[in-house]
């Protein structure tokens, strides 16, 4: 992990070296990891993750024309492209994760100064000349914000980060939150964090093509110190939930298994899919309005893969908020038994594990942790697993020993905390 002071200076000097110039202003947004409930999100769902001590900064400038400029520590090249250009057909590649932001805060209202389109006439979103009104995502049921406007400029960004990439720690919603906060408030929109975080998944879902729910921006954006951030990602209401850990003295480890995973393809789109089938099978929306005493007539009406995905989403669902409650009544020592089941749920029904993922979790209960899981979207990424701080060197030496010895890529492991959301830095 970078200082975060080494991480604002870095994002600085880059900036300057890029642009010759000083950025008007800095802003960082963590990384995320998600404590309990994986595919719960995009079905109207709970989920209980937490912002990490890993951050993306954004040095940004305004300028007084229409062009925008972005560059990063992790490409070579800068990506220059007008306003006037600024849609999901033109955006490429890691640009597309800071200039699909601003595209997607005109969609949500930001005035950008685009020249007038034909409306598509939807009702259901905003609507002004120059962007097409956004539909619910995920059937949520929160309110559009007022029209926003925006000054229309063009801006310069320098990102840098240290939420490792592809570990499924949400490097992604880090650079979309910091992007969002810090247009935000540059072109002086005023949107509140729930919106960015919309705004955030908007990108996502439409601009870099993943499929992906409310989960990780939500986090990013909403995450503070020592807690985690329980979401009804249909109503989007949330509550802070203090974790514990340093007073029970537990340690929150990575384990990341290395094995690549992307979204924009396979498995999470089908998972996606399966569960829309089984809500439409059972005549409801969202399989949040599925209740674990509905089981067994789901079991009558769908077929058994089919079943299976919406027995991992519903019983999910109940161990968020068996979680909250433990947490609160009983402390996060209490939590083990819940991390367990939540795994074997997404291993045996969702089926998104891979063999490092399991043998991560075999290996670091038997070292002593005392609960594990894979955490995120799946198909590799990491696992997490809840260790006394005095056992995190034998948990370590046992997932390194089962790793070794099934001949997988060696694994990283490394402590993370709760830390706070997007802020402005300076
Ligand atoms: C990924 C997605 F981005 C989230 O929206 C969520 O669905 C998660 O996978 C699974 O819980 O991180």
């Amino acid at each position: 992990m970078t200082a975060p002071t080494e991480l604002l200076e870095a994002a600085a000097a880059g900036f300057r070296s890029r642009f010759n110039q000083e950025p008007d202003g800095i802003w960082s947004a963590p990384g995320r990891v998600n404590l309990i409930g994986e595919h719960t999100d995009y079905n109207g769902g709970f989920v209980l993750p937490f912002a990490i001590d890993r951050r993306t900064v954004v040095a940004l400038r305004l300028r007084d024309d229409r062009i925008v400029r972005v560059a990063s520590s992790f490409a070579k090249e800068a990506v220059e492209i007008s306003l006037d250009e600024l849609i999901p057909e033109n955006l490429h590649g890691w640009s597309a994760y800071p200039l699909g932001v601003a595209w997607a805060l005109g969609q949500f209202g930001a005035d950008l100064g685009t020249p007038p389109v034909a409306n598509s006439g939807k009702a259901d979103g905003p609507s002004a000349p120059g962007r097409e009104p956004v539909g619910a995502l995920d059937g949520q049921t929160a309110e559009f914000p007022e029209l926003a406007t925006g000054s229309g400029r063009g801006f310069e960004a320098y990102i840098e980060s240290d939420v490792p990439v592809g570990a499924g720690l949400s490097s992604s919603a880090a650079i979309e939150s910091a992007v969002g906060v810090a247009l935000n408030d540059c072109w002086e929109l005023g949107f509140d964090r729930r919106t960015l975080a919309r705004v955030g998944q908007l990108a996502e879902n439409r601009v870099v093509g993943a499929p992906t729910g409310i989960m990780d921006q939500s986090a990013s954006l909403l995450g503070e110190r020592d807690a985690a951030v329980f979401l009804d990602c249909r109503d989007l209401a949330s509550e802070v939930v203090p974790l514990g850990f340093d007073e029970a003295g537990l340690e929150l480890l990575i384990i990341d298994t290395k094995v690549d995973h992307a979204h924009a393809t396979g498995g999470y789109g089908d998972r996606r899919r399966s569960c829309e089938a089984g809500a439409a099978a059972l005549g409801v929306e969202l399989l949040r309005d599925v209740s674990v005493d509905d089981l067994p007539r789901a079991a009558e009406l769908l077929d058994e893969e089919t079943f299976r995905r919406v027995r991992h989403v519903v019983t999910e669902d109940q161990r968020v908020l068996d979680t909250v409650h433990t947490l609160r009544e009983g402390g996060p020592r209490a939590i083990g038994p819940l991390l367990d089941a939540s795994h074997v749920s997404m291993r045996d029904d969702f089926e998104i594990s891979v063999p490092e993922l399991d043998v991560a979790v075999d290996a670091a209960r038997a070292g002593g942790a005392i609960g594990a899981r894979m955490t995120g979207g799946g198909f590799g990424g990491s696992a997490i697993a809840l260790t006394p701080h005095a056992q995190i060197p034998a948990v370590t030496n046992a997932v390194l020993t089962a790793f070794a010895e099934r001949g997988f890529r060696a694994p990283e492991l490394f402590v993370v905390h709760a830390a706070d959301g997007a802020r402005r830095e300076k």
